[in-house]
């Protein structure tokens, strides 16, 4: 293997701390690639942004001080590249059968299909945001969000590189097919969708965005973090590094929320009415719509933790390649053997929590952590509340509410989880997830809002800004 640098070399066509100059050929597979990806953002990146001047942070080293290094960058000159987090030389496979043996810095034969299969699919969902956010650049709310969003395609972005790196590196000539296919894959698309449900669904306006950076990109820090613990040390330390960047996707969802709410409350106290029309008539976007925004946002998420009981999931913990979220700090024989751990299941049209050997509940074991971790910003967002004296609080709902993959889907849960018929469903549905009409009002705030200092009136600005500056710094020239 290359010998590998924390430093990244800027001076490539590829920048990269992987030596990737010492490997001819795979420099050139990688090369042949970048132009199409380079035409994939063209295409269907953010949309007419190209000229745009965007103060944006590039990592220039995997080091603390130096993956965030803020200045103006127009997005195609991006220097999208390969970055890997430093290798700790005596790292173990800390679970599954291998427990105890060095990490691989080679793809075991036996476990190439499985571990291929794991990258095309985190791979897959990188580019597909980017395709689901292209639009939204035309009804930005601000300045400092317009920002926000172009980052975070950008980081998108990088993170395909990420996947796309060890396809080439590792998987030789299928690695590269499936390198291609991630830009032949699009969001929605009816004969060439993306691979997993939430990333086909639109995010038609900023609200969506937010919630979708809350709830989806959360589903991004718990996979990564699982993967982040593989027994195959180069996907181990990409997902390291990726991660550092994701923190900020979450702030901007929870911030981006928390900004709705505080507006909504502002506007609330002015008009003296909780009452949903006043509040829409306000300018303001009333609180059952965020809770019913909350509940399909929280639900199409949970769905990407795949099955409670999962094989696929038992092979990936036994053969190493896919811990749980935090493998090293659990305290228990990290194999499994004989452990179980509590499923939520249906049986005979009811709800019931069940021990299952822990081995083949690893995705319900990291879905539970999830839900747990999504608490706290409901929590932040029922603060805010609080502190305008408004007696509403956001909830999530039951994890079998709106559930399309796994034992809940097909059958009909109410938020509470209550069980419930077909026709119920159909006459309560409205109450629960955005109707057309909610999603029509939300759309019809979407103005685009570019003035520095000038914010769209169904949110309010954020308390601080990027990198020190203030918020209303002109974070997006457009020439
Ligand atoms: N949609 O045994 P199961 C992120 C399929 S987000 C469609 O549970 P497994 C980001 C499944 O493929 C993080 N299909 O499967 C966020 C399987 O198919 P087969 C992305 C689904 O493999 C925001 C079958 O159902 N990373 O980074 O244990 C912005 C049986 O299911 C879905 C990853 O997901 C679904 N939701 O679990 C940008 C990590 N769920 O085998 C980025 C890599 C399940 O019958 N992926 N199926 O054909 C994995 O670890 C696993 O593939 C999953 C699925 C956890 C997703």
């Amino acid at each position: 293997m290359a010998i590998e640098h924390s430093n990244i070399d800027y001076s490539e066509r590829i920048p990269n701390n992987v030596d990737l100059s010492g490997n001819r050929r795979l420099q050139r597979a990688l090369e042949s690639w970048q132009p199409n990806y380079i035409k994939w953002w063209q295409d269907l990146g953010p949309d007419r942004s190209n000229g745009f001047d965007v103060y944006l942070r590039t990592a220039i080293s995997v080091e603390r001080d130096g993956w965030a290094n803020f200045g103006f960058v127009k997005m195609p000159e991006y220097r999208w590249g390969i970055f890997l987090a430093k290798p700790n030389l005596d790292r173990k496979i800390s679970f599954g059968d291998h427990k105890g043996e060095p990490v691989w810095q080679d793809v075991p034969g036996e476990y190439r299909a499985p571990l291929r299969r794991l990258i095309v699919t985190q791979g897959d969902t990188e580019p597909a945001s980017v395709e689901q956010q292209n639009h939204l650049g035309a009804t930005c709310p601000s300045l400092y969000d317009l920002r926000n969003l172009f980052q975070i395609n950008v980081e998108e972005g990088r993170h395909l590189w990420a996947m796309v790196y060890l396809l080439h590196a590792y998987f030789g000539r299928d690695g590269r097919e499936e390198a291609e296919m991630l830009l032949e894959r699009h969001s929605g698309d009816a004969d060439k969708p993306r691979i997993l449900g939430a990333f086909n669904e639109p995010t038609p306006d900023w609200l969506s965005y937010y919630m979708f950076t809350y709830f989806t990109d959360r589903d991004g820090k718990f996979q990564l973090a699982a993967l982040a613990e593989s027994g195959f040390d180069p996907l181990a330390r990409t997902c390291q590094f990726m991660l550092t960047e994701e923190a900020h996707h979450m702030f901007v969802g929870e911030t981006g929320i928390m900004r709705v709410v505080q507006r909504t409350c502002e506007v609330m106290k002015e008009i003296q009415s909780e009452d949903p029309k006043q509040v829409r008539e306000g300018g303001a976007i009333d609180l059952g719509t965020l809770q019913r925004y909350i509940n399909l946002h929280f639900t199409v998420s949970v769905d990407l933790f795949g099955q409670e009981i999962s094989t696929n999931a038992a092979t990936y913990f036994n053969t190493g390649l896919k811990g749980r979220y935090l493998e090293s700090r659990l305290d228990d024989d990290h194999r499994l053997t004989d452990s179980s751990w509590p499923v939520h299941l249906v049986h005979d049209g009811r709800i019931v929590l069940e021990d299952r050997p822990a081995v083949t509940a690893v995705n319900e074991r990291l879905r539970d952590d999830y839900i747990k971790d999504s608490q706290r910003g409901i929590d932040r967002w029922n603060a805010v509340l609080d502190s305008h004296g408004v007696d509403f609080r956001f909830t999530l709902p039951h994890r079998f509410f709106n559930r399309h993959i796994g034992t809940s889907a097909g059958i009909n849960v109410t938020p509470q989880g209550e069980v419930i018929s077909e026709s119920e469903w159909q006459s309560r549905e409205g109450g629960w997830l955005p109707t057309d009409e909610d999603q029509a009002f939300v759309g019809s705030l979407m103005n685009r809002v570019t003035e520095p200092g000038k914010i769209a009136a169904w949110i309010a600005p954020p308390a601080r800004g990027i990198d020190g500056k203030p918020w209303d710094y002109e974070y997006v020239r457009f020439n």
